[in-house]
């Protein structure tokens, strides 16, 4: 049986667009039930075949390996096709956009956080949770996940004079380019500013700190209170862990929107590019030293030190912009010599079935 067009009709509430690599793959497949991830438990995950209805289902058995790629097994965001019985995932679609971190630990692994999303808005509290440093970080893993990031700046309400000297210091990044909207997030009116990224069609992720204002977001976007918030301690403005997992919200406005726990680690992955708009500005001012080996600590004609002894390069972007680096460079090299890992251990494994069964 071929796909048709009411499949798609029933999904395109959730986010479905004919013009996506999920939709081109599907030419190619026999027609299933078709599914997007809107939650994600240990063992399981809950999928939606229709606006009103949602399921728990099972993984492929081959997801559950530990050998297993993390960013091979579905994702919230993730377009499934599920089995007759609609109790399993059977499929899942390439994505137009994957958003992913390296995850904790001493092995390499990628943790995918959401995927086949438009828009990322990086929200970030104007209380104690303002931290530029923060923002360049989430920047970065969001301009290498084919998602475009929008900043957010929640608890206007809250910032008094504050906003403007915040949104001073986010300057370089304004000027690269990345769309900055200042919104108290528990006014509909304020929120409003962000009803271009919650169309038809569209979806989008939030993310920030625990406490920064997502699940309120959220809830104001929605117009109800489908996400529980928390009290933020006063002392460090640090928020208790409300939102314990990744959920996909269908709004009135016809997008689709994740809320996200707070993460407390983003460790970069390795294939983050640092010209990439986040520090556009540093690595322009690079090409102008003297030297083309500067490593910017005391050579003559030094394009960097000029900048930073004449205040137009901020001496804490720059030192930041010197650990990401180097913290991007390691990741990079721990990727390289993993990737080899697996490309041997392929090998390894063809040449032992060539041994058994001899040439195939
Ligand atoms: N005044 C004010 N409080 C906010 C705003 N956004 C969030 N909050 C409060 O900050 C706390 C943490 O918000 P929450 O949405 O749970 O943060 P999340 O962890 O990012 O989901 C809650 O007490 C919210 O009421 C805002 O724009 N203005
Ligand atoms: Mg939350
Ligand atoms: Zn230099």
């Amino acid at each position: 049986m071929t796909w048709t067009p009411e499949d798609f009709a029933a999904v395109r509430p959730m986010g479905w667009r004919d013009d996506a690599p999920a939709a081109l793959a599907l030419a190619e497949l026999p027609r299933a039930a078709l599914a997007r991830v809107v939650g994600q438990h240990r063992n399981a995950y809950v999928v939606a075949t229709t606006l009103d209805e949602a399921r728990r289902v099972q993984p492929p058995a081959a997801w559950t390996r530990p050998r297993f790629r993390a960013e091979d097994r579905a994702v919230v965001g993730d377009w499934v096709l599920l089995d007759a019985k609609g109790e399993a995932i059977t499929h899942l679609l390439p994505r137009h956009a994957l958003l992913r971190r390296a995850a904790a630990g001493e092995h390499y692994q990628q943790q995918p956080i959401a995927a086949n999303i438009d828009h990322v808005l990086v929200v970030t509290g104007l209380d104690g949770d303002f931290n530029p440093r923060r923002i360049e970080r989430y920047l970065l893993l969001v301009q290498a996940s084919g998602a475009q990031p929008v900043l957010v700046l929640s608890k206007a309400d809250l910032a008094g004079e504050l906003a403007g000297d915040a949104a001073d210091l986010l300057q370089p990044l304004v000027d690269a380019g990345f769309p900055l909207y200042v919104v108290n997030g528990k006014d509909a009116a304020s929120a409003a500013v962000l009803q271009p990224y919650l169309g038809a069609g569209l979806s989008c992720v939030l993310v920030g700190s625990s406490g920064a204002g997502k699940s309120t977001l959220t809830n104001t976007l929605l117009g109800r209170e489908k996400m529980k918030t928390a009290e933020v301690r006063e002392t460090d403005s640090r928020g208790r862990h409300t939102t314990t997992s990744r959920v996909l919200i269908p709004l009135p406005q016809g997008g689709c929107l994740i809320d996200t726990p707070g993460m407390r680690e983003l460790k970069l992955v390795g294939e983050e590019d640092l010209a990439d708009k986040v520090f556009e500005d540093i690595e322009a001012l690079a090409t102008q030293c003297r030297f083309r080996d500067c490593a910017h600590l005391n050579e003559p004609g030094c394009a960097v030190q000029a900048a930073l002894e004449a205040d137009e390069l901020d001496e804490a972007r720059w030192a930041h912009y010197v650990k990401l680096r180097d913290e991007r460079d390691a990741a990079a090299t721990t990727l390289a010599a993993r990737r080899a890992e697996t490309k041997q251990a392929h090998k390894g494994f063809h040449a032992r079935l060539k041994d058994k069964y001899g040439r195939r």
